[in-house]
């Protein structure tokens, strides 16, 4: 059966449509079946997908994976978290993210970060029992962008394990070890154990 892919994130499509295309699992982006996005009132990663999971359901009448995500950074107190998409504003792009972030990082030594991943997955809009899982990619926020892969936090995102930013991996590479990929493969081991 079809599942409708709950976001309206180009970026956050592309790598999904390769991550099902592996398993063999059967996705629409939201989008193609006439959902737009829905505002993302909740205080944390999984109140949000919860809400974006629910509302793609509710119109499209068929399960959703919702995918509620961002950017923690240790130096910020955990900001920009679960405003990571729109930390510069209203009309932020990934451009103006970065550059606030690279600001606000400005001079500070200590630049640990980790992008947090939080996917559920409901069978229709009043499921009761939501299937969560959780994702983590720990690295460190450069001074300056290097790459042009990947979305985003990506160009400035230092992946120690590999010496290079997440926008310079190569796409499977990004999506075998990410907070996105690994949350993914929880999911779906979730969703054959409980449904199969
Ligand atoms: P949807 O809600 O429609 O899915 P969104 O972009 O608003 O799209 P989020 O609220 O989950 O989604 O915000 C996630 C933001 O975190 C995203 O816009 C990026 O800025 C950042 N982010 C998440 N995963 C990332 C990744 O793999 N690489 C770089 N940045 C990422």
């Amino acid at each position: 059966e079809k599942i409708v892919l709950a976001t309206g994130n180009q970026g956050k499509v592309r790598e999904f449509a390769s991550l099902f295309a592996d398993y063999g699992v059967d996705v629409v982006a939201q989008k193609e079946l006439g959902v737009s996005d829905v505002p993302e009132t909740g205080t944390t990663f999984v109140e949000n997908a919860i809400i974006k999971a629910r509302h793609a359901a509710q119109i499209t009448g068929l399960p959703a994976i919702a995918d509620d995500s961002g950017l923690v950074v240790d130096a910020l107190g955990g900001a920009p978290g679960i405003y990571s998409a729109r930390y510069a504003g209203a009309d932020a792009t990934d451009d103006t993210n970065i550059d606030k972030l690279l600001a606000a990082l400005n001079g500070e030594t200590q630049r640990k970060a980790h992008f947090f991943c939080t996917l559920v997955f409901m069978r229709h809009a009043d499921d009761p029992v939501p299937l969560v899982s959780q994702g983590k990619w720990q690295g460190e926020i450069l001074t300056a962008r290097s790459g042009n892969d990947g979305f985003g936090y990506d160009p400035v995102f230092h992946v120690p394990t590999h010496g290079c930013t997440a926008a310079e991996l190569e796409k499977a590479e990004k999506n075998r070890i990410s907070h996105r990929g690994n949350a993914l493969a929880i999911l779906l081991d979730n969703m054959r154990a409980t449904f199969a």
